[in-house]
């Protein structure tokens, strides 16, 4: 019998199954958790992959950086979405956008903090002048360095392993743009540049290709890259009466000048190259856009191999027309990822290794690089505006 403060044989029983239910129940939480702590090391395998972009997001010139962040966004978030893995490692890659204001000082600051976040590459910079200065503390952290748009040929001649750009160079633009000039009758130019590290040196290389075909150089002043009136230096080359002005500079200034130019009475055509030739050119000249000719890296957007796909999507996700670098962007990073996949590896340094023989096929076209890290075959395409918006010309292979 049982006790009167025992518990019945029927309670003792369903007791026990009650407790024994909540033990399997236990075990079975506890299996659970056990499994999935064993399934965790893949999850936790997943790797956060930081790719470096730098570029004007504040200034003038913020509405090319931000195209050019467009380009590389786009592209991150596309492979993602695909899913990437490098070996067995399932890999997630984060956009690390910095800004440096298109000055020479912000971009090595912005340059130190993509080196201390581990950056497995750097996407930029926009300028020649900050590209350069920033280029030596990419070398030194052994992370590569992929300009999408600085033209300056000094970029890749400093002897680092790390540079590479993926457009043709000023010493390629400034000879098309002088021959082309040459080819139009002109006879006599005047040369105005804005002392950046681009527009000098794209100016300089104009005039040394315009002399050497017979094209009178009448002279060559300088402005600077936030001057807001060009009307001394106008009135003096309208004194000297030049078929043409060759303006070394970008979009923010180029704008206002041709259209102080036009406002002056000058007939001269201008020429300018890479920086100039965006549709925020002729929103800031106006009509005075049409009398502008411009060059720029590689084929013209519809002729790109991706070109209209890629307009079509760019629009769609972020619902403004492309400036002009950000298909070099997007393909910047797939030429990240190719070398991530050939490396087999997200070392920096495997990365940087498997750089020289990329032979990528993206938006822009194939992509080789020669010794130095420039592109194998560059080409420049020459535009005029006609109602605010760019016409192709002429393309050139270099
Ligand atoms: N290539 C034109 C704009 C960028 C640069 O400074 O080179």
């Amino acid at each position: 019998m049982c006790p009167a403060n025992c518990l019945s044989n029927k309670h003792q029983i369903g007791d026990f199954s009650v407790m024994n239910i909540k033990f399997q129940q236990v075990m079975q939480i506890s299996a659970a958790v056990m499994l999935l702590s064993m399934a965790a090391p893949s999850a936790s395998a997943e790797e956060i992959v930081r790719i470096g972009h730098v570029a004007p997001l504040t200034g003038g010139l913020a509405h090319l950086g931000k195209d050019n962040e467009n380009g590389a966004r786009l592209a991150i978030e596309e492979i993602n979405a695909a899913g990437l893995s490098i070996g067995d490692q399932k890999i997630t890659l984060k956009l690390d956008a910095q800004d440096d204001a298109g000055d020479p000082r912000q971009a090595t600051q912005a340059a130190q903090r993509l080196v201390d976040d581990k950056v497995v590459a750097v996407i930029g910079h926009l300028n020649s002048g900050t590209s350069i200065p920033a280029s030596k503390m990419y070398s030194d952290g052994g992370i590569v360095q992929i300009s999408p748009s600085a033209t300056n040929p000094a970029y890749t001649l400093q002897g680092f392993k790390t540079t590479y750009r993926i457009v043709a160079t000023d010493a390629q633009q400034g000879p098309a743009l002088a021959s082309y000039a040459k080819s139009m009758g002109i006879k006599s130019v005047a040369v105005v540049d804005d002392s950046t590290a681009y527009g000098q040196g794209l100016a300089n290389e104009f005039e040394k290709k315009a002399k050497a075909l017979g094209v009178k150089v009448v002279s060559h002043d300088a402005t600077n890259d936030k001057a807001v009136d060009f009307r001394a230096i106008l009135t003096k080359v309208k004194g000297e009466n030049p078929d043409g002005i060759m303006y070394g500079g970008e979009d923010a200034t180029g704008g206002p000048f041709a259209k102080q130019a036009k406002q002056l009475g000058l007939r001269a055509k201008i020429f300018g190259g890479d920086g100039v030739c965006t549709e925020k050119l002729s929103l800031l000249a106006g009509d005075a856009a049409d009398n502008v000719i411009c060059s720029a890296p590689g084929v013209a957007l519809e002729k790109m191999p991706g070109g209209v796909a890629f307009e079509v999507k760019y629009e769609k996700r972020f619902g403004q027309p492309i400036q002009i670098y950000a298909p070099f962007t997007y393909d910047a990073v797939y030429i990240i990822v190719d070398a991530m996949k050939r490396a087999n590896s997200i070392d920096p340094a495997k990365v940087l290794s498997a750089m020289p023989s990329t032979d990528y096929k993206g938006v822009i076209g194939e992509t080789k690089f020669d010794s130095k890290g420039d592109l194998k075959h560059g080409v420049i395409s020459l535009y005029d505006f006609k109602s605010g918006k760019k016409v192709l010309l002429d393309a050139v292979e270099m």
